[in-house]
């Protein structure tokens, strides 16, 4: 058992908190992470405001990077002192997702991550969120939630890959399988639709179409790939995406803020035979309404995507290999750093849309 300060939501709306939790050793499939640095994701934001429904109080942070302390008996893939990236979706291996290819879609990891009960306060257990609470200084994790990395790549880069990046290009590369010419939208160029931007410019997908309400947001989808840029708030997004493909729509779109209304949007700017791909996370208790005689006599094709459809395991060193290669850019979007302390300013910052990503530094 140690002592570590963690970022806490304790109910629905309340402050985040920077409170001294008790943290429980590895067991034989677990691994204890040393945080380099963790991203401020608006999933978190989500769970703070109740649009993300989670067992609370729970430690906040799912896109974190670190250093392997102390590994559980059977633990095989990691050794102390490797760097790693954290997974949101620790997989079991033995389900019939697992066994099908789909480790994103793995239940029970998730299920087994919500009974693990690492922190605790008081003897009361404190969750951690979606199985990594990576606003810790310490946390402990399945061994399939640690993907091992070079050591030389800054941690505060490459805590970006467990969420966002691997959300957004992923969702571009495993989920759509966008092609070369393709004409892409993207609607919200946040911390994962810049992302999406810069996997649709990976994919060869022409034009790039990004929408956002906030200026800042659209000179920094130009500068991670896209050939076009539509203030949403100022005008008909469809429309322009319409005059934008010789009034058909875009091959592929992606909605990546979560609202319904914007998922609307996306679906009526996809061309006929086209897909919608939604990313953004819709509060729980949403209704997406969509005219449905376009789904058959337009054959459009609505579909969510989780993680980027990504295997971890498989799909971490390809990311940190382009980034390598110049090819991905991860230290561009980190625009602001934050203390621990700092968490209740680096959530003000997401919500301001001030940043690209804001990452906290332990
Ligand atoms: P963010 O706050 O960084 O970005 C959201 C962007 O949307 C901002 O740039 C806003 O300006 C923009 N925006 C808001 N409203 C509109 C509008 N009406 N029209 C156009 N643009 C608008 O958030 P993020 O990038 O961290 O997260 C985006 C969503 O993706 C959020 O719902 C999050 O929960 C979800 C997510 N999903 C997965 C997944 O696996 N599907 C993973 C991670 C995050
Ligand atoms: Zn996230």
């Amino acid at each position: 058992m140690r002592t570590v300060r963690a970022a806490v939501v304790n109910a629905v709306r309340d402050a985040v908190r920077v409170e001294p939790l008790s943290l429980r050793e590895p067991r034989a499939d677990e691994v204890l992470v040393r945080l380099g640095a963790s991203g401020v994701c608006h999933s978190d934001l989500h769970v703070i405001t109740g649009d993300l429904p989670m067992p609370l109080p729970a430690v906040l942070g799912h896109e974190g990077a670190g250093v392997v302390e102390e590994v559980g008996a059977a633990v095989r893939r990691v050794k102390v002192g490797d760097h790693v990236v954290l997974s949101w979706v620790p997989y079991c291996g033995s389900c019939w997702y697992c066994e099908s290819g789909h480790t994103h879609l793995c239940e029970m990891g998730y299920v087994k991550s919500l009974a693990a009960e690492v922190f605790t306060r008081d003897g009361g257990a404190v969750g951690q969120l979606a199985g990594v609470g990576s606003m810790a200084e310490f946390t402990v994790v399945p061994e399939s939630g640690c993907i091992p990395i070079d050591a030389d790549i800054p941690l505060d880069s490459a805590c970006l890959v467990g969420c966002g990046v691997m959300t957004g290009v992923g969702a571009v590369i495993n989920t759509a399988r966008v092609e070369p010419g393709q004409s892409v939208a993207v609607f919200g160029a946040g911390g994962v639709g810049l992302n999406v931007v810069q996997g649709a410019a990976l994919a060869g997908a022409h034009p790039i179409i990004a929408v956002d309400l906030n200026e800042r947001k659209l000179g920094l989808a130009r500068a991670f790939g896209a050939t076009h840029v539509v203030n949403g708030g100022a005008g008909d997004a469809v429309a322009a995406l319409q005059e934008l493909t010789g009034g058909r729509g875009v091959d592929v779109s992606f909605e990546v803020i979560g609202s319904p209304d914007v998922i609307l949007q996306a679906f009526l700017g996809t061309r006929r035979g086209g897909k919608t791909v939604v990313v953004g996370v819709a509060p729980a208790t949403a209704m997406v309404s969509l005219p449905g005689f376009l789904l058959p006599l337009a054959e459009k094709s609505l579909v969510g995507s989780l993680y980027g459809s990504a295997d971890m395991a498989r799909d971490v060193p390809r990311l940190i290999a382009l980034y390598r290669a110049g090819k991905l850019k991860l230290d561009e979007l980190v625009t602001r750093r934050f203390a621990l302390n700092e968490v209740g300013e680096a959530f003000a910052a997401l919500q301001a849309g001030d940043v690209a990503r804001g990452v906290i530094t332990f």
